[in-house]
């Protein structure tokens, strides 16, 4: 098995196909094993058992490579890819039963504690039983077929835009006085409750455009791979990465005034000031 984009991709369906199967198969006896940021941001049984089985699953067939897990302590690799994983991303919804959650999984190469890591390849198998997936430069895909870059909005006034809230109250504050200023200027917003599905549903057009502050690696590494390799623009507010201030993935008709509204509505440096 080679470090080629198009053969990590396949390790990456294989692991976010039986790590998503596993956990469709927990569902009716799920239970809350901690909290972490706040009294809602819940961790299960299962996102912890999940994520063990694919850092097993990893260890056998890459063992020389890295692991960042959402859940685990970090592994150091020797080949320099690193497996970013998120076992179940839209916690809350699995919890609730909800259909909006998904396996991430993605291979980067670079430290994937900075801003300088590449997305190589990536899958993300959700509740539906789709399999999100891209190779850098190969293309994304949603099952087995291509996905090609659809017709935008004609603006921002027509665009269907999703985004995320935090878990702490004071972060939700601002999130909700920003939305609260984009809502009147866009055709409707959707808060799916799982950024990686959010980043999916960009590169297959059932969103216009997403946004979020306060992302982790593992909520976006996919994800933000297969919008981007489906001809949407991923970033921050420049042209930067998108990092944990904010990330921005939209169809290239809407990027220039998603990107001023949300300045205006003040998206820069969004959390100053809040723990
Ligand atoms: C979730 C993100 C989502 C955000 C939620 C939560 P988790 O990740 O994917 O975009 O809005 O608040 O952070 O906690 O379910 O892995």
């Amino acid at each position: 098995m080679t470090d080629e984009p198009g053969d990590l991709m396949e390790t990456a369906r294989l692991l976010a196909r039986e790590a998503g199967d596993f956990i469709a198969a927990q569902r009716s006896s799920v239970r809350v094993a901690h909290t972490k940021s706040s009294e809602v941001d819940v961790v299960t049984e299962v996102d912890l058992a999940c994520e063990a089985l694919l850092r097993q699953r990893i260890a056998h067939l890459r063992p020389g490579d890295g692991i960042l897990g959402e859940e685990g302590d970090d592994v150091p690799g020797t080949s320099g890819i690193t497996w970013v994983l998120d076992p179940i991303d839209g916690t809350v919804n699995y919890l609730y039963g909800l259909p909006n959650y998904a396996v991430s999984v993605a291979a980067v190469a670079g430290p994937p504690r900075t801003r300088d890591w590449t997305a190589v390849a990536g899958a993300v198998y959700d509740g539906l039983g789709t399999m999100w997936s891209a190779a850098r430069g190969e293309g994304a895909w949603r099952d087995r077929t291509r996905l090609v870059r659809h017709d935008g909005p004609g603006s921002l006034a027509t665009a269907l835009i999703g985004t995320g809230f935090q878990y702490v109250a004071a972060r939700r504050a601002v999130q909700g006085r920003l939305v609260a200023q984009l809502l009147p200027q866009v055709r409707d917003i959707r808060r799916q409750g799982a950024a990686a599905v959010d980043l999916c549903l960009v590169a297959a057009g059932h969103l216009d455009a997403y946004y979020e502050h306060g992302l982790h690696a593992w909520d976006l590494a996919a994800g933000a791979l297969i919008a981007r390799e489906a001809g949407m623009r991923v970033g921050g507010l420049g042209d930067e990465p998108p990092t944990e201030e904010l990330t921005i993935a939209a169809h290239p008709a809407v990027w220039d005034e998603l990107r001023e509204a949300l300045i205006a509505a003040g998206a820069r440096d969004l959390f100053a000031g809040i723990d």
